[in-house]
């Protein structure tokens, strides 16, 4: 018998599950263990494939520096108590793909480990991250019947991101001087907000002529298809996995900070009863409030755009079900 002068650690520490060990939630793991916000479950469908990607990301920690746990599985018992469940299971587009082509496999995918989750972490926040993501962020907040403030879906800081880097290259400034937002659906009517995108508090609009803006704007809006068509074999996801560890880091240190993010409106912005991107403040409770900007109305008729086709895909998919499950 081996002997061992210490007894194992004890701690409490904060846990995140992420379902879909995939590219995204595999990066998102590991960077949610290396900056050293909680402990991991990394939980997919596949066998032994989880394990092996915790195990690996575990034998990095001495040289990383940091203790964190990283639990690979297939089992929702292992993923209990968790104080954050981000589900990133489903498949990403292919070439020539629309998002929406995605519909009913996804919303299958993830109704159902929304409510498997559940059942073993009633109390934790909910982050959506599987496209259509609007959609599906609204199908399961249906399923688990979550209050709307402990239920989101992330695209919002993804697409700003991508703002911020196509309005940093093309000025040839450090990207951590601009800050933008796009809010909207995470599709091709997505709503980039010039008006509101500085270089370090100077509006890009005293800065870029508008044909400029309008080009930066499309490039935003096909952000996504552009890495697709260059990888042809799976989409982005190191900014999404990053732009997912900013919301899970808010929320875990309860940082409020405002981010773009999907939330679950009841009246503002004239919209109700829909998941959609728009400004919001989150903290350790989940959405502590959404932020309501003053748009102009080519702005809001923009946004309003985007929630009729967030509509639309929602019903259909509500119509495939109901005809699935007859
Ligand atoms: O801005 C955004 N919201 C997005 C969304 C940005 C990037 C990627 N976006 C979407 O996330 C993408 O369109 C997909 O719908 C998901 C996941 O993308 P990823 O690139 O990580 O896909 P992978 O690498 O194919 O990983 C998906 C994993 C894979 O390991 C499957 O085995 C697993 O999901 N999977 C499941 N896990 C658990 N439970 C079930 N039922 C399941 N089915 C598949």
């Amino acid at each position: 018998m081996s002997y061992s002068p210490f007894s194992p650690i004890k701690r409490h520490s904060p846990r995140v599950t992420v379902i879909g060990a995939g590219k995204v939630g595999s990066t998102l793991a590991q960077r949610i263990a290396e900056k050293n916000l909680a402990d991991v479950v990394l939980l997919d469908v596949v066998e032994g494939m989880p394990r092996g990607l915790a195990l690996d990301l575990m034998e990095a920690r001495g040289i990383e520096l940091h203790n964190r746990r990283i639990i690979g599985t297939t089992d929702y018992a292992d993923t209990s108590a968790s104080d954050i469940v981000v589900i990133t299971a489903g498949f990403p587009r292919k070439p020539g793909m629309t998002r929406d082509d995605l519909l009913l496999t996804n919303a299958k995918i993830v109704v159902e480990a929304a409510n498997k989750a559940m059942t073993y972490s009633p109390d934790a926040i909910y982050i959506i991250v599987t496209n259509p993501l609007d959609v599906m962020t609204y199908l399961a907040w249906q399923a688990t019947g979550l209050p709307g403030d402990r239920i989101m879906g992330m695209a919002g800081v993804l697409d700003s991101a991508r703002f911020e880097t196509f309005i940093a290259m093309e000025l040839g400034v450090c990207c951590l001087d601009v800050k933008a937002m796009v809010l909207g659906g995470h599709g091709d009517l997505m709503v980039p907000l010039p008006r509101y995108a500085t270089v370090n508090g100077i509006p890009i609009t005293e800065l870029l002529d508008a044909a400029t803006i309008e080009r930066l704007v499309e490039r935003t809006r096909n952000g996504g298809a552009e890495i697709v068509e260059l990888m042809q074999t799976g989409g982005a996801f190191y900014t999404p996995a990053s732009s997912t560890c900013v919301m899970v880091e808010s929320i875990l240190l309860n940082q409020s900070r405002l981010l773009p993010i999907a939330a679950y409106l009841r009246g503002e912005y004239g919209l109700n009863d829909i998941f959609i991107g728009v400004p919001s403040r989150l903290g350790c409770s989940g959405i502590e409030e959404v932020v309501e900007l003053k748009l102009s109305d080519v702005e809001r008729d923009a946004l309003h755009a985007s929630a009729q086709e967030v509509r639309k895909n929602i019903a259909r998919a509500q119509e495939i079900f109901a005809a699935v499950s007859r």
